[in-house]
């Protein structure tokens, strides 16, 4: 197995973790990295954008991992290795869930591989809590237990804007920096540009009317523009793993989430290194 390659080219490989197993309000995630492979083979494989093309980079895919019949700590143990995995051919890697406690796993894998990463979380829900009904892991949970495990001075969450009234506090004063919004602090920025970023994308930062095929939808969201916007911004730091979470086809036939999904995550594998970047 090839050693990661930091200086080299484009390289990014992608894998899928359908985790379905603690939704609160509606089921249907595990078919989203499915709908999301789908989807994008209607899109364009140039970015405008960027001016770069998927066709120029060396992209992997390991598939889908197959989780239905395992515990909840082993699909995490699964999800980890493979992340793991992922990280050592591709100095990108790529996770479609599947919940959203799959980042905690794909977060774990990361921070071993590069202690000083950080998280970057776009998401509607805090996801703070410490429990959701009596259970220590869910989606709900999964950024409280990466805090405690991995610090949540190396949190940023941007897009926020639900949360129970205990979950606030943490998010102000525990979390480097937690905002509604889809821009941070230069300070926060700069600090950001200096490390190796884990990004995780909770479909649900985008408005219903973006992205209806959500487990929990939650309106005053942002714009497809924004968000797209925001990975932009990201060119030029140096994004070693990203995720795409929450998307649950069955609850939007019309394709619409999926193919969202799918464009924010062909802009996320096109997104230049600092060593890519146009003079
Ligand atoms: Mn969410």
């Amino acid at each position: 197995m090839d050693s990661p390659r930091e200086g080299a080219g484009s390289q990014a490989t992608v894998f899928g973790a359908p985790l379905d197993a603690t939704q609160s309000f509606r089921f249907g995630a595990a078919a989203g990295p499915r709908a999301v492979r789908e989807m994008s083979a209607s899109l364009e494989t140039y970015s405008p954008v960027l001016d770069r093309d998927i066709d120029d980079v060396a992209l992997g895919d390991l598939g889908d991992l197959t989780l239905e019949r395992l515990a909840l700590p082993a699909a995490l143990e699964a999800i980890e290795h493979a992340t793991a995995r992922a990280a050592s051919v591709a100095d990108r890697v790529l996770m479609l869930g599947g919940e959203h406690t799959v980042t905690l796993a794909g977060y774990r894998a990361i921070k071993r591989l590069y202690p000083d990463a950080a998280l970057v979380s776009l998401d509607a829900h805090l996801d703070l809590r410490e429990e959701y009904e009596g259970q220590a892991l869910t989606h709900a949970s999964w950024l409280y237990h990466a805090g405690v495990e991995h610090g949540f001075e190396d949190i940023v969450q941007l897009g926020v804007r639900s949360g129970a009234r205990e979950e606030w506090p943490r998010a102000r004063e525990a979390c480097r920096f937690s905002s509604r919004e889809l821009t941070m602090p230069d300070e926060v920025r700069g600090e950001l540009s200096e490390r190796p970023l884990y990004l995780t994308i909770d479909i649900d930062v985008l408005d219903p009317a973006a992205a209806p095929g959500t487990g929990c939808p939650e309106p005053g969201g942002a714009t497809f523009t924004e968000v797209e916007r925001f990975l932009h911004s990201l060119a030029g730091t140096r994004v070693v793993a990203a995720d795409l979470v929450e998307v649950s086809p069955s609850l939007d036939p019309s394709g619409a989430t999926a193919v969202a999904a799918a464009k924010l995550l062909r802009e996320v594998v096109l997104l230049p290194k600092s060593t890519e970047m146009h003079q």
